[in-house]
């Protein structure tokens, strides 16, 4: 049988006391399960003579190299520099510090190799996984940044130093080597069915040599890039959604206030000024939702524009009949009563909108 060719990925700084432990480790665990495979260790000229341990351990372990690293220093730089010199069939990413348990690297190419998924993240979140003494403080910290993280993607482990992708994911897409957390950059940035991600349940383990890299830095710089992956388009949609309909309504106002300004306040023009304002907010909220909300620049901009009115349409109805079932039939003309009604009508209104956009008018 033809088998995918594994390539394990491991970013090092000072980590050479790690080094006997993991290469084993890895390569035992692979070998046992006949699966091809290659080790490629990034390392970042590490003071402490990784580089040297690898070499040492590289006559029993000839699939493992050792790359040393001089320039561009850093996590996410070295991993992308992985992925260029892999020649694998799917690249697999861990620490070197046996936190990510070495017994679940065939799990996790299974999921791809075998399962088909594009995708698989060893997860301390999913069901059956966990983290092994972690002081509270650094338990508060995870949650509160996977939090954070929680809109752009349905992983439950977005910050897990241990995934692993086929290369079409990563080919193509424009990741960028600056933040920490290059799994959270892969799920907004990759290529990937997004109902091909799958989590294998790990037991994260603290680790027992060497020293943490994890400082206040770190936090800053993931604040960072939490906010360009949060702009980037395509990404959260619903946030982006709820934002560009806010400046929509925006214009919608002051168009109207405007244009009765300019013609007076009878029936006729009241009715001009409005149907001109929202025709002009939907096409206000039509291009940024293309081009942003559901980076949807493929399809063909005449359908969509004519779906997203359709549905801006259909929204508008609803929201016209149900504030007229609500106050003439059902007679809610009090406050605050009224303004309850009309909160309830907007997010009903904001739902069918959304999923009218999402579903139909930017399907991809
Ligand atoms: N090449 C390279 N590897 C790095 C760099 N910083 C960290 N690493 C490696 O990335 C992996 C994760 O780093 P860790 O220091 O374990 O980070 P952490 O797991 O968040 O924190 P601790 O386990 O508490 O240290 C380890 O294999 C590190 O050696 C870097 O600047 N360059
Ligand atoms: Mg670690």
């Amino acid at each position: 049988m033809n088998k995918d060719k594994l390539s394990v990925i491991i970013p090092t700084y000072n980590e050479r006391d790690n080094m006997p432990l993991i290469i084993p480790g890895v390569s035992e665990i692979l070998r046992g399960k006949g699966i091809p495979f290659e080790i490629l260790v990034m390392d970042d000229d590490s003071p402490d003579g990784t580089s040297k341990a690898v070499d040492e351990l590289s006559s029993s372990y000839p699939e493992t190299r050792c790359i040393v690293r001089k320039d561009n220093r850093g996590l996410s730089p070295a991993v992308m520099d992985g992925y260029e010199h892999a020649t694998g069939d799917i690249y697999l990413v861990m620490d070197a510090d046996m936190s990510h348990p070495v017994t679940k690297v065939p799990d996790m190419y299974y999921a791809i190799a075998k399962d088909g998924n594009d995708i698989s993240v060893g997860s301390r979140h999913a069901k059956g996984g966990g983290i092994e003494n972690w002081p509270l403080k650094r338990k508060i910290i995870s949650f509160g940044a996977s939090s954070l993280a929680r809109p752009l993607t349905s992983c439950k482990d977005p910050m897990a130093g241990f995934f692993a992708v086929r290369p079409s994911v990563i080919e193509g897409a424009p990741l960028k080597a600056k933040g920490y957390k290059i799994l959270l950059e892969v799920l907004v940035k990759g290529n990937y069915d997004h109902k091909k991600v799958k989590e294998v349940p790990i037991t994260f383990k603290d680790r027992e040599v060497g020293e943490s890299k994890l400082g206040s830095k770190v936090i800053l710089n993931y604040l960072q890039h939490l906010v360009k992956l949060y702009l980037f388009p395509g990404s959260a949609p619903f946030f982006k959604f709820l934002f560009v309909g806010g400046t929509g309504m925006l214009i919608d106002l002051g168009l109207l206030t405007f244009m009765l300004y300019l013609l007076g306040d009878g029936k006729n023009d009241y009715l001009i000024s409005q149907s001109i304002s929202f025709a002009a907010a939907v096409s206000w909220n039509f291009i940024w939702n293309r081009f942003w909300t559901f980076d949807a620049r493929k399809g063909s901009a005449g359908g969509q524009y004519i779906k997203f009115s359709i549905v801006a349409l259909i929204a508008f109805g609803v929201r016209f009949g149900l504030t007229y079932v609500g106050v003439d039939l059902l007679g809610i003309d009090e406050q605050p009563l009224y303004q309850v009604l009309t909160i309830g009508v907007i997010v009903i209104v904001t739902v069918i909108n959304y999923i009218g956009s999402k579903l139909w008018a930017f399907k991809k």
